[in-house]
């Protein structure tokens, strides 16, 4: 996207540092996550060590990142959003466990290393995967409620977004889809489940952890919506025009798996197209926030531009 047309980067970048900011959020993430897991060496210790390998693994912490930033974004306090940005990235880490296996897509490298079945075997990967799926609701559990948004609310949101009508919803189509043609629509209802569901949900629940205001909770839905389906499109631009070392982890399998994607679709470049004209929609959607969502509109740049 050029600068003069969206008229976003030269301002966001002069007054915003996303590098600081995200070094920081990384780690308090970390931090905070380490915390919350039991150790390494709790009994029983293979399930524990399977859990933070890949917890730990090098993720780019991007859903965590979104969901602090809609918290600075809504005037919250980061110490609010943290434990919802952890039990996010605990969902995020499960389902590229699940993701990965054998039954699925089948993958040895994820996060720059060995995936977790190769380093576990399948079945510690898959309880890996469960448990940190459960993690993820153990945290959120522990959260209190905000006057608008009850306790229940906040574990609802995130149910939701990993349940069989988003996350799940979104694998089963990915899968159903292989070798097969699909339009564009049908490709759109499996991105929408399958990445943008869950990078909604962050944005959302770092706004819920600020008691943030309808107008704000329904500007974060639509931004985090369109960031969503850029993350995905560009996800599979990467996975044509990226090397695995580049990624950390295989590139090119969504053509050998024949899997629908918009460069199979529509080419390279109008999928890049795609990814601007929703990015912009995502600006479109922060105007309610009259520049407090600076760090959430240098987020989605990033995103759009980013090369890994
Ligand atoms: C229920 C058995 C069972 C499995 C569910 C839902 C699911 C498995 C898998 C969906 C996972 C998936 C591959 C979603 C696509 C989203 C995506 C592009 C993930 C990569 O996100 P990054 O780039 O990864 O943020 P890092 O590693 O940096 O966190």
């Amino acid at each position: 996207m050029s600068d003069q047309k969206n008229g976003t980067r030269g301002r966001t970048e002069r007054r915003f540092d996303l590098d600081r900011f995200l070094a920081s959020s990384t780690a308090v993430v970390n931090q905070a996550l380490d915390r919350f897991l039991p150790a390494a060496k709790t009994r029983p210790a293979t399930i524990h060590r399977a859990m933070r390998y890949s917890l730990f693994a090098g993720g780019k912490r991007l859903r965590p990142a979104l969901c602090l930033a809609a918290a600075e974004a809504c005037g919250g306090r980061r110490a609010d959003a943290l434990p919802l940005a952890c039990a996010v990235e605990c969902i995020h880490t499960y389902s590229l466990v699940h993701d990965d296996l054998p039954a699925m897509d089948d993958d040895d490298f994820r996060r720059g290393k060995p995936t977790n079945h190769k380093v576990f075997g399948e079945g510690i990967a898959v309880l890996a995967g469960d448990a940190l799926l459960t993690q993820a609701f153990e945290i959120a559990g522990q959260c209190r409620g905000w006057p608008r948004y009850s306790h229940q609310t906040i574990v609802l949101e995130l149910a939701r977004a990993a349940g069989s009508l988003q996350l799940v919803a979104g694998q089963v189509a990915d899968l159903e889809g292989e070798g097969r043609r699909i339009s564009s629509a049908q490709l759109r209802y499996i991105h929408e489940r399958k990445t943008s569901a869950l990078l909604a949900c962050s944005v959302r629940l770092g706004g819920m952890s600020a008691n943030c205001g309808k107008a704000e909770l329904a500007g974060l839905t639509d931004f985090g919506y369109h960031v969503g389906l850029a993350f995905q499109v560009i996800d599979d631009i990467l996975d044509v025009t990226q090397t695995s070392e580049k990624l950390g982890k295989t590139a090119g399998k969504d053509t050998r798996a024949q899997k629908a994607t918009y460069p199979a679709i529509v080419g390279l470049d109008k999928s890049r197209k795609i990814a601007e004209q929703l990015t912009r929609r995502a600006f479109a959607a922060l105007k309610p926030f009259r520049g407090r969502a600076i760090a959430l509109a240098a987020l989605a740049e990033h995103l759009l531009k980013r090369d890994r």
